[in-house]
């Protein structure tokens, strides 16, 4: 018996010492589920919901102008049990946009500005233990002109969009004060082929009213987990304080270095035991040897090589979810960009998620990462300091990311100012000496702190970077460069690179941002500048790759953007987004995605048809269609039908091919050596409408591109003038069309998706002809009035015309509406109907007799006539 007490006993102690231990050691808990959210400041009206959280998910994207900036008030009990009251609890919050407040138990606890770094508070003092415990986040998104970012082409998503976490700590524990940083910090005095040093830097709080000695174990192990390195210190923490230790590793000879081609890494892992060898906590990290540096001729030096810099930006929400993203999806978005092909993200203009920082570096990533200081600067104390403060979070959060290589701090810092037609000279002469001191400030900040990474800025195309000397601040300058969007043409380019580096022959440069808008709906055999056009996309994008690879002292190139991203303001084809994604905003790829990873992914075989089979095309008059076709291989054969119709050879990713389709159902099937790919296509290919079948038939005024409409599966077709046995107009100017702009009303249309319709128009058209075989249809016309006020000015849409007021543009244009001579809508005024540009469409039933088709005729009382789209749909 005795033995069997003496094992229960035992048995017990080890349960005690589990259960003392447990009690001891760090814990961490996401505490996402569940909370009460409320937009009402009387706090009624709660809803249950879950973080990620926005509030702004559907009203960014909605036709009313704006979106809510203002108060959210989030809630949540927690029950803390009597066992955890040894215990220091901090709450962490990974990101609130933009103002936290936060509450404990109705005890006011902290603030935190700024919507995209991590914030922890230390909640101890205000809990009650072995109860339930309130806490309570007033969120605030409002416009704060002492909090960046200020203006931007981003939505601003107010919420707590990123987890939270509770964290409970021994009293004595890595630092949880420092910036909300992990408390350590991962250090490489000397890197080089042959040998690596490490060196970090912990901090040790001690919260206890007595001193404490404990032992640090640290430990580098490689990709196999084999232990190459351990460091063990002894040291004792006074009471109440903060210590700081070094600890280096002797030298690792032969290092593994990383790269993006073969990201090897190393891992840290740091043990706190107490003075009997118990584990407090335990932290681990990435380590990873590589050292970048700039060369003005040369560009980046990576591991001692020029290595060119190709890949993407990157913004962080994401269609239907606005900000508050589930994890898989973003590291999916970092997947794509790898398999892509790419070596470089931008995380612009904000710090993003860590989650996604860690897998760069498992990836073979390089990162520039930087804080949202955007536009402009609020010349306050406060916004210097709410600068510097989150410059300070984000590269203490940060800092331990071996593929973090840039530390970026402003964006396009002028662009506001170069736009401001109010400010007085002086007042803009102001604004470059406070900009430049608060630039200069955050860059010497930037590289005292993170010594061993670059720093960057970007700025925009206009001189007065140069003429303020901010340009020669930051060791790496990007220029966000859309020539060929924005002004002059594509080629302007590599005149610019060229004049940049021969008159700042010392400066690093490279283009940080390039692209146009692009939508899948919309296409074009003549693709031109400002139309959208995916056609357009990819010859932008493929000369500037050109342009950038034939010039060394180009450090690289950054796309304007990996994906479509929410820009409430914007009013293009898609409203509310900016539309410059190599993908779109539910990630699905752009063709130009395709043709970069078949240029820059060598590793995976790529073969891409650039055509939607989900979209019918339209052939009128036209006896082939030009398909690009994407490939890393050489060669490829093209079949149509069954038959051999090509054999095609691939130049930089791309070959084209003339496919003479037929009427009909269409199978275009495309083999190279290893693969192969079949896209079947419903064509619409006719010579002659009157001989022609069709159900629908829809025609896109003004343009000279298509757009598929998804509500009625219909390819709008281009516009022409009119010919015989076809369709087109007699008379009439596409509306607001320049040679440098191809978009026609760059506003959001309410009421309507079919943007990629109602945007372009016909104006002075009074006859409009479309030779449809006799029959019954119905006759859908679209029409908006372009030039009625719109609230809002598009900065970025430089070249935008000022609206009308409301009063001008309701004696615009009064005009009476015909159909085969039978008057459908008299005395029709938009202005007058409409407060805004509403897309308006008028239907009747047509029949169509004795071989006349189908005439439209507007007939201007006042002013001139508009008309967008024509559909034609067979009722019989
Ligand atoms: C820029 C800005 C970026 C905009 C982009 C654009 O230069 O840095 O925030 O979204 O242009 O699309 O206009």
């Amino acid at each position: 018996m005795k033995p069997h007490i003496t094992y229960q006993i035992r048995n017990l102690l080890i349960l005690f010492c589990v259960a003392f231990s447990y009690q001891l050691s760090a814990q961490k808990s996401i505490i996402n589920s569940g909370w009460q959210f409320t937009l009402d400041t009387t706090k009624t009206n709660w809803q249950t919901i879950n973080i990620p959280h926005t509030w702004n998910k559907n009203d960014a994207f909605d036709d009313d102008p704006g979106y809510l900036r203002g108060l959210g008030f989030y809630q949540k009990q927690v029950y803390v049990p009597i066992e955890k009251k040894e215990l220091i609890h901090y709450l962490r919050f990974k990101g609130v946009n933009q103002e936290a407040n936060v509450y404990v138990n109705g005890h006011f606890v902290g603030n935190h500005k700024g919507g995209y770094t991590a914030f922890n508070f230390n909640i101890t003092e205000f809990l009650k233990f072995g109860d339930y415990n309130l806490i309570e986040v007033k969120v605030d998104n409002s416009y704060n002109a002492n909090i960046p970012p200020l203006d931007i082409d981003f939505t601003i998503y107010g919420g707590i969009y990123r987890d939270v976490e509770w964290i409970a700590v021994p009293k004595q524990h890595l630092t949880l004060n420092d910036f909300a940083s992990e408390g350590f910090y991962v250090d490489y005095p000397n890197v080089s082929k042959e040998k690596a040093s490490v060196e970090v830097t912990v901090f040790l709080d001690n919260f206890d009213v007595k001193s404490a000695t404990n032992q640090l174990e640290l430990s580098i192990s490689d990709a196999d987990g084999k232990i190459i390195r351990t460091e063990t210190k002894k040291i004792k923490i006074n009471a109440n304080t903060t210590e700081k230790l070094k600890i280096h590793f002797p030298e690792i000879r032969n290092p593994n270095l990383w790269s993006p081609e073969h990201p090897y890494l190393y891992q840290l892992q740091i043990l706190l035991k107490d003075k009997n060898g118990t584990i407090l906590e335990e932290k681990s990290s990435h380590v990873a040897f590589r050292w970048v540096s700039v060369d003005p001729n040369k560009g980046l030096i990576l591991n001692g090589e020029p290595y060119k810099l190709i890949g993407v930006n990157r913004h962080q929400d994401y269609e239907g979810y606005g900000s508050a993203v589930p994890m898989q999806l973003q590291e999916n978005d970092i997947y794509l960009i790898k398999n892509m092909g790419s070596n470089v993200i931008r995380f612009a203009h904000y710090p993003q998620a860590q989650e996604l920082y860690k897998l760069c570096d498992e990836l073979g990533l390089l990162v520039w990462s930087e804080i949202p200081v955007v536009n402009k600067v609020t010349n306050t104390p406060e916004f210097f300091e709410t600068s510097l403060t989150m410059q300070e979070e984000h590269l203490k959060q940060y800092y331990n990311f071996p593929s973090v290589v840039m530390f970026g701090y402003m964006n396009e810092i002028f662009l506001r100012l170069v736009f401001d037609r109010t400010s007085t000279d002086q007042e803009k002469e102001d604004a470059k000496v406070y900009s430049y001191e608060l630039a200069k400030q955050l860059e010497d900040f930037t590289r005292k702190m993170a010594p061993n990474r670059l720093t960057v800025m970007a700025l925009h195309f206009n001189e007065v970077y140069n003429d303020t000397k901010i340009a020669d601040l930051s060791m790496l300058i990007g220029w966000n460069l859309y020539f060929g969007w924005y002004n002059d043409t594509i080629p302007d380019l590599g005149i610019f690179l060229d004049d940049q580096h021969k008159r700042f022959p010392n400066r690093s440069i490279m283009v940080s941002e390039y692209g146009p808008g692009a939508d899948v709906n919309i296409s074009s055999t003549t693709p031109k500048k400002y139309d959208y056009t995916q056609e357009y996309q990819l010859i932008l994008h493929k000369s500037y790759y050109d342009q950038v690879m034939a010039r060394d002292f180009v450090v690289g190139m950054t796309a304007w953007n990996f994906a479509d991203f929410g820009s409430e303001f914007r009013g293009e084809t898609i409203p509310h987004v900016n539309q410059k994604g190599l993908v779109q905003y539910n990630r699905e790829p752009k063709d130009v995605y395709y043709w970069y990873k078949s240029v820059l992914n060598t590793k995976e075989p790529l073969l891409h048809i650039a055509l939607n089979p989900e979209h019918p095309l339209s052939l009128i008059d036209e006896d082939q269609r030009t398909v690009s076709i994407f490939s890393n291989e050489k060669k490829a054969e093209v079949f149509l039908n069954g038959e051999l119709i090509d054999a095609i050879t691939f130049i930089d990713g791309l070959a084209t091919v003339d496919i003479p389709f037929i009427n009909g159902k269409n199978e275009l099937k495309v083999t190279s050596d290893s693969q192969e790919e079949t896209k079947t296509l419903q064509v619409f290919k006719s010579n002659n409408l009157k001989t022609s079948h069709f159900k629908r038939f829809g025609i896109n005024l003004g343009s000279h591109f298509s757009f598929y409409d998804k509500e009625n599966d219909v390819t709008f077709v281009p516009d022409r003038p009119y010919s015989e046995n076809l369709y087109g107009h007699f008379d009439g100017t596409p509306y607001n069309i320049t040679k440098d702009k191809n978009q026609g009303i760059p506003n959001n249309i309410k009421n309507t998706e079919k943007e990629g319709i109602f945007q372009t128009m016909l104006e002075g058209c009074t006859s409009y002809k479309v030779d449809v075989p006799d029959g019954q249809y119905q006759v859908t016309l679209f029409f908006v009035e372009p030039q009625i006020k719109s609230n809002i000015e598009m900065i970025f849409n430089l070249t935008a015309e000022k609206a009308l007021s409301n009063e001008d543009s309701k004696r615009q244009r009064v005009f009476d509406v015909f159909i085969n001579d039978n008057l459908i809508e008299s005395r029709f005024n938009m202005a007058k109907t409409f407060p805004d540009k509403y897309g308006v469409t008028l239907t009747s039933i047509v029949n169509i007799r004795n071989n006349e088709g189908l005439s439209i005729n507007l007939k201007p009382i006042e002013g001139k006539t508009v008309l967008s789209g024509v559909l034609i749909e067979k009722k019989d």
